[in-house]
């Protein structure tokens, strides 16, 4: 049983401001998460919706790929039926479009990580090109090679796939492209190179269901060729069949134990066949990896370590949402950094020993 200490909001929709004052600002999620000295740096997800709402129509945000800013699609209700919170569907055709953008915030937080009143500049990291039209979402941080490396993911016509850049503060991003093509996401990177490749946990998302959508691994020698792809695999009792039915996807960066590479993925259920919503709970949980060989699962948590208990883990955006990103060592404890139902950002801590018997040899 692994107790969990301190669970608290770290950062509201309300702590913010909108990017511009026709958006408001619907979550602040799912974040990266790195501590520099002194401050821990958050690049959050920021997703925005409009404001305004004409009868028969539905907005949908789009941002000129030219670099000159957000425009509104506004889509006829005859033509387009609301899907879930998210999305909206062509009748004819099944496209989708989004209801909201999402854009990058970078924040910097005392170490201690409690909520407190954010101070600007908040830096805004805004959607650019082709790729990135309908926003950009859900990085993650790792510092490598004497880099930070940010994966993020794309979103565009061509779907969602995942981008890297370099940032030196998070204030400026210096895109090196794409380098898992839809539809893949939840991309981590090592923070080490093993046997001199980098290494990426990744999620592709196929098409045709044999089993559920499953965690990736793969090496590039430079960040931007990827190749030796792999699922983890790992035994999977009765007992994960629910928490993780419906797919599984890293996670917070990886961080080098003792023992191995200790990975915190987030598990998601199939909805139940009477539910209103499209997507089932999500609930975070362990692995442990061969340090020398990551494409080794040696063990992991049997069953979930964090699920949504809390009002603002249950209600939001997404109901019932854990969606870990980072895991920053705090001592004896680690703190896991999360996204709160598509909505807020939490931060808790668990004791190292606590996790440490808690995994079980796979
Ligand atoms: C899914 C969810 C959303 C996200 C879109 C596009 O619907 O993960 O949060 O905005 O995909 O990536």
């Amino acid at each position: 049983m692994v107790t969990i200490h301190a669970r608290r909001p770290l950062l509201l929709p309300a702590d913010i401001t909108p990017s511009r004052p026709d958006m408001q600002v619907v979550g602040i999620f799912n974040p990266g998460a790195i501590d520099c000295g002194d401050h821990t740096l958050i690049l959050a997800r920021v997703s925005e919706a409009p404001i305004e709402r004409r009868d028969g129509w539905h907005p949908a945000p789009r941002w000129r790929s030219d670099g000159s800013g957000l425009e509104l699609d506004w889509l006829p209700a005859t033509e387009w039926s609301t899907q879930d919170s998210r999305s909206l569907e062509h009748r004819d055709s099944g496209f989708v479009r989004l209801t909201f953008t999402s854009h990058l915030r970078a924040i910097r937080h005392p170490l201690d990580l409690q909520r407190q009143a954010v101070t600007p500049p908040q830096h805004p990291l805004l959607p650019q090109g082709e790729l990135e039209i309908y926003g950009i979402e859900d990085p993650r941080i790792t510092r490598v090679d004497n880099d930070c490396l940010l994966s993020y993911v794309c979103v565009s016509p061509a779907a969602a796939c995942t981008a890297l850049a370099r940032t030196r503060d998070g204030t400026v991003l210096d895109r090196l492209g794409v380098c898992f093509p839809p539809e893949n996401k939840d991309v981590v990177l090592f923070p080490e190179r093993i046997a001199g490749r980098l290494a990426a946990l990744h999620r592709p998302n196929p098409r045709y269901r044999f089993r559920a959508p499953e965690i990736w691994i793969g090496f590039s020698p430079d960040g931007v060729h990827w190749g030796d792809h792999r699922p983890l695999r790992w035994p999977r009792g009765a007992s994960d069949a629910a928490w993780c039915a419906g797919k599984t996807g890293a996670g917070c960066v990886p961080v080098r134990t003792a023992a191995g590479w200790l990975v915190i993925y987030h598990g998601n259920a199939r909805p139940p066949a009477d539910a209103s919503s499209e997507t089932g709970a999500y609930v975070a949980a362990a692995l442990l990896l061969d340090l020398e060989d990551p494409t080794r699962v040696i063990a992991t948590t049997p069953e979930p370590l964090i699920a949504p208990t809390t009002a603002f883990e249950r209600d939001g955006f997404l109901p019932d949402v854990i969606f870990p990103t980072a895991l920053l060592d705090r001592g004896t404890r680690w703190a896991v950094v999360y996204g709160a139902a598509d909505t807020s950002i939490g931060v808790l801590e668990i004791d190292k020993s606590d996790l440490e018997a808690a995994l079980v040899r796979a």
